[in-house]
């Protein structure tokens, strides 16, 4: 496993200020990985038997309550990795599952949006300020490959600002979507090539698409968003604090799953993902 010493911090502030984008970062041995996908694959089958909770699995926070994923957001070379961009105070804000099943299979229910997502910024939705300290660590648990609906990143347009997005038409090939309004240059598209186990890294504002799985396997990946410590929420809101201290903290503070009590767990979980849809902004810009 890649440990603090082997990070580039310089060509990975590089890459990041110049593209708004760096990669591949190998995170997890390709063995732990496949250990992470099997806790991930064994709690959504779990969580499917629950009603509500099987409906909100992987939308939102899943380390609150899994411990593959709380493992995921303690992994040190994926925090060294935000350390590098952000520096040594860092809390976790999201964690989402992007699980893309074969285009021939019935779209699962617990998949966001299982078609691929239109060309966007996350800085639209997260409503975090400043959105230039904050980073989205996209982990992948299978391959990731332009056949199997890997994303692909507009180098560059982290430095374009906030974008206006605009509901896209349902095209065959994409899930209902928000689109930012500008033209893009496709020949200038760069896609995310991962193994199991690699990871990318893309500022908030940078614009980027998903597209429909075309293989018979499913692509599994996991999106970490972290922030500097003294990244202000637009709105009330919770985050974990995942190295350093909390003091410049301006987010509620979460705590940390806990294993010995799954009531305790259930309800701070519950209370975070309710304090997040609080304070998300679906709107646009
Ligand atoms: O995994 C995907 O298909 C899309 C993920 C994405 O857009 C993101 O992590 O910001």
């Amino acid at each position: 496993m890649q440990g603090r010493q082997n990070i580039n911090a310089l060509r990975v502030r590089t890459e990041m200020a110049a593209q708004g984008f760096s990669f591949p970062h190998r995170v997890l041995s390709k063995r732990h990985a496949s250990r992470l996908l099997t806790g991930l694959r064994a709690s959504r089958t779990a969580a499917a038997s629950t009603g509500d909770l099987g409906a909100m699995f992987g939308v939102m926070k899943p380390h609150l309550l899994f411990e593959w994923a709380d493992e995921l957001a303690h992994a040190d070379p994926i925090l060294n990795l935000a350390e590098a961009a952000l520096g040594p105070k860092l809390i976790l804000w999201s964690m989402d599952v992007f699980a893309r099943g074969p285009a021939a299979a019935t779209p699962d229910d617990m998949t966001i949006a299982p078609r691929g997502f239109e060309w966007h910024q996350d800085s639209t939705y997260s409503c975090l300020s400043p959105a230039s300290r904050v980073v989205r660590i996209w982990v992948a648990l299978t391959k990731t490959r332009p056949e199997n609906g890997t994303l692909r990143y507009l180098p560059g347009s982290h430095l374009l600002g906030d974008l206006t997005h605009a509901l896209a038409e349902h095209g065959a090939d994409k899930s209902r979507g928000e689109r930012v309004q500008i033209e893009i240059d496709e020949g200038k598209a760069v896609a995310v090539v991962l193994e199991p186990g690699e990871c990318t890294m893309h500022d908030l504002r940078t614009v980027h698409e998903s597209n429909i799985n075309r293989t018979d396997r499913e692509r599994i990946a996991v999106a970490l968003t972290f922030a500097s410590a003294d990244v202000r929420p637009r709105r009330p809101d919770s985050a974990l604090v995942v190295r350093g201290d909390a003091a410049d903290c301006h987010f509620m503070l979460e705590e940390r799953l806990r294993t010995d009590d799954g009531a305790a767990r259930m309800s701070s979980y519950l209370r975070a993902i309710q304090t997040r849809l609080s304070a998300l902004d679906f709107t646009g810009t």
